[in-house]
């Protein structure tokens, strides 16, 4: 049987082959310092309210392929608390934004900011992984640099990703194409995700659907869960 969720600009996962086994949910950052008030993002003077809006579709989608046994692995971006995995041009540019030169591995509102084990760089607790659940540490904005994903993915059998989280166009778009050069079937879900300036969210949706699809397709959530309920049913 095939199976398909109604995305743009083909139908997802292009071969029909969607099922538990081989497709998984990454949720991208999803993490104070880049939703959360006295976070990262809300330091820099971005609005929140932007990065927050995944969170509540998000939230449903997630409990519904857990219920329906897709894996959910989560991401956080951070570095090892004496940042020596910080470039020190990331740590630079980080602190040209705002008035008052603190950037990354600097304290903030939320202790030291995106720094493994502080408050702001955990997962925000609306969307907190379940036991067993894998989550990927990463020191870049792609999700496959240094980590282990791709041992993890092939381990389990995955081919297709449906990819969610924040932002848009920086971690989420800096995975999504990565994966897609590795041969992972991509479908990015275009209300679970958001960027900090909602021309540049718009922007990334834009981009996935050039050339047929140049690295994979979107989709809103509903569809996804309009699939998995017609699937049910059939
Ligand atoms: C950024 C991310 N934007 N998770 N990180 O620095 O997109």
């Amino acid at each position: 049987m095939t199976r398909f969720i109604d995305a743009d600009p083909y139908g997802w996962p292009f071969d029909g082959d969607l099922r538990p086994g081989n497709t998984a949910l990454i949720v991208i950052d999803m993490q104070t310092d880049f939703c959360g008030v006295g976070g990262y993002v809300d330091k820099m003077g971005y609005d929140i309210t932007l990065t927050r809006a995944p969170i509540a579709p998000l939230k449903v989608l997630m409990e519904t392929l857990r219920a329906a046994g897709y894996p959910v692995i989560h991401t956080r971006e951070g570095h090892r608390p004496d940042l020596s995995d910080l470039p020190a041009n990331k740590r630079w540019r980080s602190r040209q934004i705002g008035s008052d030169g603190v950037g990354i591995g600097d304290f903030g509102p939320c202790g030291r900011i995106l720094v493994r084990g502080e408050p702001g760089w955990d997962i925000i607790p609306e969307l907190a992984p379940l036991p067993g659940e894998v989550v990927i540490d990463k020191p870049g904005k792609g999700s496959f640099y240094a980590t282990d994903l791709e041992l993890v993915l092939r381990t389990r059998g995955i081919c297709n990703l449906m990819l969610a989280g924040i932002t848009t166009d920086v971690c989420v778009h800096t995975t999504m194409r990565d994966a897609n050069d590795r041969g992972f079937e991509c479908l990015l879900l275009s209300d679970c995700t958001a960027a900090t300036d909602l021309g540049n969210h718009l922007a990334a949706l834009k981009m996935v659907t050039m050339q047929g699809g140049v690295f994979g397709a979107h989709a809103p959530s509903q569809a996804v869960l309009q699939a998995l309920t017609t699937a049910t049913s059939a």
